[in-house]
Parts: structure tokens; C-alpha cells; sequence
């Protein structure tokens, strides 16, 4: 059974994966009316994660005799400056939810929960993966600057790179839900 507080902790987190998910799919769709199909197509990648991440927080919390709250939507940015500003955006993002992960694994161990504890550790390895792939894209776009045929090489590795997210995604999604 879930303490009162962890269960408070973890529907705040509940509410970060479901705003993340919002903001990537404003993201995408931006992104899409800028001609930039790869990029979008990585982020709408990215946008079910995020849901995926917080359905996953929802069921455990139900599991565990809480109640998982699904959280209200809030309209995120609709236009962007530049597609480097959207990596650098989902950099500090990702970063800040790597505190919040870092501060819920410090609130089950207060509270001797080590199945959250435990189940949190999902998510400590999430976020190094999110982090790193988020930093070497902005190190790539920062190498290609202002260069329209860099640009478009960019856009079609991310639609690559997007095929390989979904199918982790797929995978992931068949194992771990
Ligand atoms: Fe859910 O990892 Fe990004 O936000």
C-alpha cells in the first residue's frame, strides 16, 4: 500500500510524463507545418512515450491501492523559434525531470518504500537515455548552424532515428506495461 505521500509524489510525476507528452506533440506538430516531416516524425515518436510513461505511473499507482489521476490538459507553446530551440527546450526539460526522478526515488527510500523504490528504477535509466539522445542531437544541430543542406540531411537521420524509437517503444510498451 502506497503511503499518502509517495502516492501525492508520484501523481505529481503522473502530471509531469502527461505535460512532457503535450509539449512534444506541440512539438510535432509544429514541426510538421515547417515542412521538417523526419523531425516531427521523431517527435511524435516522443510524444507517445511520454504517455507511455505515464500510463505506466498511473496503473503502478493503482496497483498499489492509490489512485492514479489522470491530469488536465494545459496548452503548451504552439510556435517555436527554430528547431535547435526545440532540441535545447527538450534538453532543460528532460533535465527537469531527471531532478523530479531523483526526487521521488529520495522520498520512497524516507518513507522505506522500496517497492517504489524499486520501480522507480525504470525510470532512473530512462532518463539517461532521454538526456544523452536529447544532448547529441543539440550537438549536431549546433554543428550544422545555419546550413539549409545540413538541415535536410538532419531531418532525414531523425526520421530514422524515429523508426528505432518506435520500435523500442514497441517493445518497450509489450514489457514493460
Ligand atoms: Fe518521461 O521522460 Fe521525458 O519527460
Amino acid at each position: 500500500m502506497l503511503s499518502a505521500k509517495v502516492s501525492a509524489a508520484l501523481n505529481k510525476q503522473i502530471e509531469m510524463e502527461g505535460s512532457s507528452s503535450q509539449y512534444y506533440l506541440a512539438m510535432a506538430s509544429w514541426a510538421e507545418t515547417q515542412g521538417l516531416n523526419g523531425v516531427s516524425a521523431f517527435l511524435y515518436v516522443h510524444t507517445d512515450e511520454e504517455r507511455m510513461h505515464m500510463l505506466k505511473l498511473l496503473k503502478f499507482v493503482n496497483e498499489r491501492g492509490g489512485h492514479g489521476i489522470v491530469p488536465a490538459l494545459k496548452q503548451p507553446p504552439v510556435t517555436f523559434k527554430s528547431v535547435k530551440s526545440v532540441f535545447e527546450e527538450i534538453l532543460k526539460h528532460e533535465m527537469k525531470v531527471t531532478a523530479e526522478i531523483n526526487n521521488l526515488v529520495e522520498i520512497t527510500l524516507k518513507e522505506k518504500d522500496y517497492t517504489t523504490h524499486n520501480f522507480l528504477q525504470w525510470y532512473v535509466s530512462e532518463q539517461i537515455e532521454e538526456e544523452a539522445l536529447a544532448r547529441q542531437i543539440v550537438d549536431k544541430l549546433k554543428l550544422i548552424g545555419d546550413d539549409k543542406s545540413g538541415l535536410y540531411f538532419f531531418d532525414r537521420d531523425l526520421e530514422g532515428m524515429a523508426k528505432t524509437e518506435a520500435a523500442k517503444e514497441a517493445k518497450t510498451g509489450k514489457t514493460e506495461k
